[in-house]
């Protein structure tokens, strides 16, 4: 297996990397790469300085121009830093260029996100689905990835007769990623049985940005003890849970959250494990409304969901961390009337967008989590009836 967990050591400082481009400001990409450090993070590592250009294209060499270049290497001069991060995906060429330039390693935000999905994963589709992702990505950057692959060893070196390295090398990639679909095709057939097996109950699926609190809000719904924490894709396998309120029962399922510029790739191997928000019945779209950015999430997870043709499902929008968006928006001497008329608006404006389907909770307190089971209880039983006119088992 290659085993890309050795890009970031625990507490390797790294440097940050983020472009502007010409539809953007300077404060949204600041944004992005707190968000970048936050990836590094979970990875392990420390983003000690950012360095962010302007430019209308980015350099097809370097990425950054040749002045940005120059400036990041008498940064580097002199200080233990081994890796530089940037936010946009690199080609191989670049990841070349740049190595050569800065003799540093050079990672984008999709091998960061492959890294902690290959460090995150625990079942065997989790594992097999990360894997081919990986692969999938170094394909077409063999030569900039050589350098790594060489410190991994096993494969190579089995080289046919006036074969190139790289040539070999693709082969050992692609014959990896055939006999990668073949073994999730056939796990893919066994979740499909099971699935199956489930029978007539209605499926509700929790979906959302990453760490907007889906797993904890899972937890509070279903009683069950699903791994929530500070952190980015905490959660990548799907977990299901039978549930029953006021004897109308349905199955909820916990899923793997989305980010900006999820790869691609990912996306694609992931597709199995989001059959489960593929083929559920009712979505409950979370989104943590503290955080500054949070519009664009809503906008990144439909994107996401249009991408696994689930956009046109009865979605709830699930508004929660609302302890810490007061904390942020009410300063201490405002009067409690005015916080009121702010709450009413911001209530107004969502019910207004999502046609009163908006629930504003705090499931970290606990908080309106009353009205959150209503109102999927009163989704779930609208569902039933629709699918099962003549049945009332399901209703009372
Ligand atoms: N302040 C506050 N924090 C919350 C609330 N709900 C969840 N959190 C915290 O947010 C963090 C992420 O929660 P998770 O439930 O793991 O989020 P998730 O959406 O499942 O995240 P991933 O599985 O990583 O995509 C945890 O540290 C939670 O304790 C809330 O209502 N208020
Ligand atoms: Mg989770």
């Amino acid at each position: 297996m290659l085993d890309k967990r050795n890009i970031i050591q625990q507490e390797e400082p790294a440097i940050l990397v983020g472009v502007v481009h010409k539809d953007q400001t300077e404060p949204q990409v600041q944004e992005y790469l707190d968000e970048l450090a936050f990836l590094a993070e979970t990875a392990g590592a420390v983003a000690v300085k950012r360095f962010v250009q302007k430019l209308q294209h980015p350099d097809s060499r370097t990425f950054v121009g040749k002045g940005k270049l120059e400036e990041i290497r008498n940064y580097l001069d002199g200080k233990n830093i081994r890796v530089i991060i940037f936010d946009d995906e690199l080609s191989g060429s670049q990841i070349t260029n740049i190595e050569k330039a800065l003799d540093v390693k050079a990672i984008d935000r999709s091998d960061l996100i492959l890294d902690i999905f290959a460090r995150r994963a625990k079942t065997a589709q989790a594992k097999a689905q990360v894997e081919l992702a990986q692969y999938q990505y170094i394909l077409p950057r063999l030569r900039g990835m050589w350098k790594h692959l060489e410190r991994l060893g096993g494969g190579i070196g089995t080289r046919g007769p006036g074969e190139t390295e790289i040539e070999t090398d693709r082969r050992i990639v692609r014959t990896k990623i055939s006999l990668l679909r073949k073994k999730l095709a056939e796990i893919d057939k066994q979740a499909f049985t099971q699935r199956k097996d489930r029978g007539e109950f209605i499926r509700v699926a929790l979906v959302g940005y990453t760490n907007v609190g889906k797993s904890t809000i899972m937890n509070l719904l279903s009683k069950r003890h699903v791994f929530a924490e500070n952190k980015l894709f905490a959660t990548l396998d799907t977990t299901t849970s039978k549930v029953v309120f006021e004897n109308t029962p349905f199955l909820l399922s916990d899923t793997v959250g989305f980010i900006r510029k999820l790869p691609h790739h990912l996306v694609e191997s992931f597709k199995s494990t989001l059959d489960e928000v593929r083929e559920a019945d009712i979505l409950l779209h979370v989104v943590d409304i503290s955080h500054p950015n949070y519009e664009e999430q809503i906008a990144v997870v439909n994107k996401t969901l249009h991408e696994l043709e689930a956009s046109e499902k009865p979605t709830l929008t699930i508004f929660n961390k609302m302890d810490l968006y007061e904390k942020k928006t009410f300063d201490e001497w405002l009067e409690e009337g005015t916080k009121k008329e702010i709450l009413e608006d911001l209530y107004d404006r969502w019910n207004n967008e999502f046609h009163g389907n908006a629930v504003f909770v705090a499931a970290i307190e606990k908080r309106n989590m009353d009205c959150l089971r209503k109102t999927i209880l009163k989704k779930v039983r609208e569902m039933y009836r629709v699918r099962y006119p003549y049945r009332t088992e399901f209703l009372y």
